[in-house]
């Protein structure tokens, strides 16, 4: 059996245990903390996930290194050798508030190649995968690449921090010349709807390298762009703001950001 096809196997049964026990703590009170406002929370669920995932890379896979959110990862300086990326909970805001529009996220990058990602949106149950060389599925089903539409022939989906006081003027000719705008709340789950064609842009500002890490590789593997504001490539482990589209939205967006 492949490497990857091995990783996958046991991928898939920590996702499912990670998941089965945070819909259980969604039965009871959860325990959650500000970090740096109101706005960033942190809660009981957010830190056993990470710990759980963590602890089983490091039982099973002990020479690569982590990269994540909530502290049980590594200082990682560079993309050489086998990294894993883990957000625990992406949408934090949207689990507290919601209960719903929120994924378990991971990612495993060899020498800077997406080898394979994980998006699990929990509620909906829909568990996206993709893998190098292979394709994206969701619950097993393969999905086709998206049609390479324009800006103006669909919806973009933005960050809040793209919106209100700290603004990036330029975006918002974008939102005017798409078809409509839409806002989740969780990167990951954004950048499944470009990777699956249901939004053409995926614009944010502000993510970290768990936030980007796992999408990157769904969307590219499906004919799209992952790019940076001034339309390079992402430096994955410092990013800034990325752009996840369709190869025409990303080039639209990337000549109006710069
Ligand atoms: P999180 O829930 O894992 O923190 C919200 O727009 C999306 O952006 C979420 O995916 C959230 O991930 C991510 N994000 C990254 N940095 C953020 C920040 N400083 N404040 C709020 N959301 C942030
Ligand atoms: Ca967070
Ligand atoms: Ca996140
Ligand atoms: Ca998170």
């Amino acid at each position: 059996m492949s490497i990857i096809r091995e990783r996958h196997e046991v991928i898939m049964s920590w996702l499912n245990e990670a998941a089965e026990n945070i819909r259980r703590a969604l039965q009871s009170e959860l325990d959650v903390s500000q970090k740096t406002s109101p706005r960033d929370l942190v809660t009981n669920m957010d830190k056993e996930t990470e710990d759980y995932l963590t602890g089983k890379i490091r039982e099973f896979y002990p020479n690569d290194q982590i990269v994540s959110e909530e502290g049980f990862g590594d200082t990682v300086k560079s993309m050489e050798g086998t990294i894993w990326f883990v957000d625990p909970i992406d949408g934090t805001l949207n689990f507290v508030k919601q209960q719903e529009n929120f994924a378990i996220m991971l990612a495993v990058y060899e020498d800077g190649i997406g080898q394979q990602s994980y998006i699990y949106d929990v509620m909906r149950d829909r568990l996206y995968y993709g893998v190098q060389d292979d394709g994206v599925y969701c619950n097993g089903e393969r999905l086709s690449a998206p049609e390479n539409l324009a800006i103006t022939d669909g919806l973009v989906a933005v960050n809040s921090t793209l919106l209100g006081k700290s603004r990036v003027e330029a975006v918002d000719s974008l939102l005017e010349d798409s078809l409509g705008v839409r806002m989740y709340g969780s990167a990951g789950i954004e950048s499944v709807e470009v990777a699956a064609g249901r939004t053409v842009a995926y614009i944010a500002k502000t993510l970290n390298p768990w936030d980007i890490a796992p999408g990157k590789l769904m969307v590219e593997l499906l004919g799209g762009r992952v790019l940076d504001f001034s339309g390079g490539p992402i430096d994955l482990l410092n990013p800034t703001g990325a752009i996840f589209a369709t190869e025409q939205a990303a080039e639209t967006i990337a000549e109006r950001l710069k």
